[in-house]
């Protein structure tokens, strides 16, 4: 039986990877940082199939020690301080997770067992403001924020420790994805669970950003199986992710509103303190290495994801 290691098992791809990994015959382990209350929701329905472990990126030897008793074949990173905005008000924190943390799991490995898999969750983010459009594989690095800096750093010694230790080390540079599970913070999640609360009665208004940033938003449980691929491969290299269609946060509005019969016009306002420092203003995947040595295509349509994450917005809030 194949074994894998997944830390940020507790996040939106963690739990969609969890379940994947699990149909396919997997026994699946997962990374988790000790906290005084569990916030397991996302893995709930499987934790009676799954293993967890205390570990933290921030903590080398617990990493070793999980390393260890665990023995994966495959180890998913996943594991970030994800949300761009709170990298400018953390961003030393935000540096040791989302950059160092990428470093201890990778001399984890090498000290450990250098034959095991290991995939990094590079994002586009680290395009920022953008060299080319679309962007791939070859596309420069120009990132905006703490965050995509970190991104960068994460990436980049990835493929250091590949081509200095001939780790099987890969990269999947995914571009935004989406689901019911998203965190609330995030511009999607925001605007469906918006949308439900308005329609339920619960609110009147929506606090928004920049309308006019564009995003190639795809569904996660489309991405995970990405990462999976990647790792199946005969040698490793970096793949970009994404569905090679971009929409703007003023679409999304409009097709989230319109799916609950409301007009968004009438309930949306946009609020200067909810910009960012440097924001990245459009970001479009061409995919079509991964397409080509993967076999990898994105499922799900926009217009389906955000429908289904309206529909699991108001049934959660209605129930
Ligand atoms: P997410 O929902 O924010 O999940 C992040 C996970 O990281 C959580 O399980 C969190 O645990 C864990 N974590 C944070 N700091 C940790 C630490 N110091 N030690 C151990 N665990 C820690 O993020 P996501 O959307 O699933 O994204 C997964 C990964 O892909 C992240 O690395 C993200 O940066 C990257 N990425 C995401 C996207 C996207 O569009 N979703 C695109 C490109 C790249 P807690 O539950 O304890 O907080
Ligand atoms: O949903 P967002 O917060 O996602 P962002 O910044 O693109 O980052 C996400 O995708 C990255 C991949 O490119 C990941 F690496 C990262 O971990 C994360 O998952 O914001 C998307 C856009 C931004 O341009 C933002 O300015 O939406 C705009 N926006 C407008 N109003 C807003 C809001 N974003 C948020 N979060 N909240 C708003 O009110």
């Amino acid at each position: 039986m194949k074994r894998a290691l997944i830390t940020g098992i507790t996040g939106q791809d963690g739990s969609y990877l969890a379940e994947f990994l699990l149909d396919k015959g997997y026994e699946v382990h997962g990374g988790v940082r000790r906290s005084s209350v569990e916030k397991f929701e996302r893995i709930a329905h499987i934790r009676d199939k799954i293993e967890l472990h205390q570990m933290d990126l921030l903590d080398q030897l617990s990493i070793i020690t999980v390393l260890e008793d665990v023995a994966p074949r495959e180890v998913y990173n996943l594991a970030a301080q994800s949300f761009v905005p709170t990298s400018w008000n953390q961003p030393l924190l935000t540096g040791e997770f989302t950059a160092l943390g990428v470093l201890r799991m990778l001399e984890g490995i090498r000290t450990v067992n250098p034959d095991i898999r290991f995939y990094q969750a590079s994002s586009s983010e680290m395009f920022g403001k953008v060299r080319e459009t679309p962007q791939n594989e070859e596309t420069p690095f120009y990132p905006r924020s703490p965050y995509g800096v970190a991104k960068v750093y994460g990436h980049f010694i990835t493929v250091n420790y590949r081509e200095s230790y001939d780790l099987f080390a890969t990269s999947g540079i995914l571009f935004n994805h989406e689901s019911p599970r998203r965190g609330l913070e995030f511009v999607t999640r925001k605007v469906t669970d918006g949308v439900a609360r308005i329609k339920l009665g619960l609110a009147r208004t929506l606090s928004l950003g920049n309308l006019d940033a564009g995003r190639d938003w795809g569904f996660a449980g489309d991405y995970v199986d990405a990462m999976w691929r990647m790792l199946q491969q005969d040698e490793p290299t970096d793949y970009v992710i994404g569905t090679g269609i971009m929409h703007s946060v003023r679409d999304l509005v409009e097709l989230a509103f319109g799916y609950a019969g409301l007009e968004w016009e009438a309930h949306v306002m946009e609020d200067p303190a909810l910009r960012r420092p440097a924001d990245v203003e459009h970001l479009l995947a061409d995919a079509s290495k991964a397409k080509r040595d993967l076999g990898w295509e994105p499922q799900v349509s926009f217009e389906d994801l955000v429908r289904m994450m309206v529909e699991a917005d108001l049934e959660a809030l209605g129930r």
